[in-house]
C-alpha cells in the first residue's frame, strides 16, 4: 500500500478544527487530528508546505518509521506546532492500518484492558450555587466523574465559566479578550466551594478541579492542603511546569493528587514529574503529543512509576482525538481517567463517529480503525474563522497565566 495523497480541511462549525486526511492507492483514507487552539494556521502551512510533500509514495503501515523521519528528520524537534503536524501524520496511518486490516485501533495497540473508559465533565456556575445546579445536571445524565469550576467573587470573569447560557468554550472569535484574576482571592473561595458541592452530594462522588496554571509552587501547595478535606480526584496544572522540579515543593506539602501535562508536546516535558513521582495523573494529550505512537511510550514510561493516564479532552481536540484517546486509553494497563467535554452537535455533525457515552464511560466502538469520519461538504460550509484564547491579567494589570 502507498500514500497517494495528502490533504488538509480546515472548518469551523461552531469552533475551528484542522483534519488531515491521508489516502492511498487501496482507497482506504485515514483522518488525523491537527487542531492547535489559537494557532490552527501555523500547523495547516507546516504539513502542507513542510510534511505532506514526503508522505507521498511511502508504505502508511511504516508508522513508526514515519514518526521518526518526521521527528528526527525535521533535526529542529519538539514544539507545539511540529509536534502537532506530526501526531496528525500518526493518528491518520494509525487509522489506516486500522481500517486495512479490518479492526479497531485498540486491537493494534494490545487489545482491550477494560470495557469502558471512565470520563469526567464540567460543571461550571457563576456562584455556588449555580456550580451546585450543574453538577446535578451531570449527575442527572449519568457521569460519575465532574470537574467544578466556579466564578470566584470579586473577579470579573474567572477559568472555566461560561458568558451567557451557552456552554463554557475556552476561544472565541476575534482578538483576544482579557479577563481578571485574583490569587488571593481564588484561593480563600475554593475551599468554600468543594466544601458545599460535598455537602450536597456526599462523598462517593469524583471531584476534580482545573486551577489552569495559575498559582506559584507554594500557593499550589497551601490549596492541595485546604483541599484535602474533599479528597478530590485531582487537582489539575496547580502550577506552570516549564521548570517541572516546581512540582517537588508542592508534593512536600500536600496528599491532594496533581494532574498535569495538557500543554505539553514531549515526553520530556513530563520526564522529571513522571520519574520523580511528582504527579499521579499525565494529561498530555494525543494531538499534540505527538501523536498514539508518542502518547503511548509516555504512558508505558508512566505505568513504571505508578503514575496514570488522565488525556486532556477539551472541545478544541477533534472528535478524532476524542476517538483516538479512547482506543488508546482502553488499551493501555495505567488508564485513569478520560477528560470529556462534549462537541456541540454541529460538530458532532460534521465529524460522524462510533463513540459513545453511557453512563460515565466512553466507549470507541468497535469500527475498523478509528470509528470516525468527516462530512467534507458541510465541513466546507464552515469555513475558518480567527479565534484565540483569552489572556489574564492581575488586578493591578499585571499579565498573568490564563
Ligand atoms: O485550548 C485550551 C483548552 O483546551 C483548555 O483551556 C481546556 O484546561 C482545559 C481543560 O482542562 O480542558
Ligand atoms: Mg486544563
Amino acid at each position: 500500500m502507498k500514500i497517494t495523497s495528502a490533504r488538509l480541511i480546515v472548518c469551523s462549525p461552531d469552533r475551528n478544527f484542522v483534519t488531515l486526511k491521508i489516502e492511498t492507492d487501496e482507497g482506504i483514507y485515514g483522518l488525523g487530528d491537527a487542531t492547535l487552539n489559537g494557532r490552527e494556521l501555523a500547523v495547516a502551512a507546516y504539513l502542507e508546505e513542510h510534511v505532506i510533500p514526503c508522505l507521498i509514495g511511502r508504505d502508511p503501515f511504516a508508522i513508526e518509521d514515519i514518526w521518526q523521519y518526521l521527528y528526527r528528520g525535521a533535526y529542529w524537534r519538539r514544539g507545539p506546532v511540529t509536534m502537532t503536524a506530526i501526531a496528525a501524520v500518526d493518528v491518520a496511518l494509525w487509522d489506516i492500518k486500522g481500517k486495512a486490516l479490518n479492526t479497531p485501533v485498540y486491537n493494534l495497540l494490545g487489545g482491550k484492558s477494560r470495557q469502558g473508559a471512565l470520563v469526567y465533565t464540567h460543571a461550571n456556575g457563576a456562584d455556588i450555587p449555580g456550580a451546585i445546579e450543574s453538577v446535578r445536571k451531570h449527575l442527572e445524565e449519568g457521569y460519575l466523574a465532574i470537574r467544578v469550576q466556579c466564578g470566584v467573587p470579586g473577579v470579573s470573569s474567572s477559568y472555566g465559566v461560561p458568558k451567557g447560557d451557552k456552554p463554557y468554550e475556552p476561544a472565541e472569535r476575534g482578538l483576544p479578550s482579557e479577563s481578571l484574576w485574583s490569587t488571593e482571592k481564588y484561593l480563600n473561595f475554593v475551599p468554600q466551594l468543594f466544601q458545599a458541592v460535598r455537602e450536597e452530594f456526599g462523598e462517593d462522588l469524583h471531584l476534580l478541579h482545573d486551577v489552569h496554571h495559575r498559582l506559584t509552587p507554594i500557593e499550589a501547595a497551601r490549596l492541595g492542603k485546604a483541599l484535602e478535606p474533599y479528597h478530590l480526584f485531582w487537582i489539575e496544572d496547580p502550577t506552570p511546569a516549564e521548570n517541572q522540579e516546581a512540582f517537588r515543593l508542592i508534593r512536600q506539602h500536600t496528599v491532594a493528587p496533581i494532574a498535569t501535562g495538557e500543554v505539553f508536546n514531549s515526553f520530556w516535558d513530563a520526564h522529571d514529574l513522571i520519574r520523580n513521582q511528582w504527579i499521579d495523573y499525565i494529561r498530555m494529550t494525543i494531538v499534540h503529543g505527538g501523536g498514539i505512537t508518542a502518547l503511548k511510550k509516555a504512558a508505558d514510561f508512566a505505568a513504571v512509576y505508578q503514575v496514570k493516564t488522565g488525556f486532556h479532552g477539551a472541545t478544541d481536540l477533534s472528535p478524532v482525538t476524542m476517538a483516538a484517546a479512547l482506543h488508546l486509553g482502553l488499551a493501555i494497563h495505567n488508564f485513569g481517567i478520560q477528560e470529556h467535554m462534549p462537541h456541540s452537535a454541529l460538530t458532532d455533525q460534521v465529524f460522524p463517529h462510533a463513540y459513545r457515552f453511557e453512563a460515565g464511560y466512553m466507549y470507541p466502538g468497535d469500527a475498523p480503525g478509528l470509528g470516525v469520519d468527516i462530512d467534507e461538504k458541510l465541513a466546507a460550509e464552515y469555513p475558518y474563522q480567527r479565534a484565540y484564547l483569552p489572556v489574564a491579567r492581575k488586578l493591578d494589570g499585571t499579565l498573568t497565566d490564563w
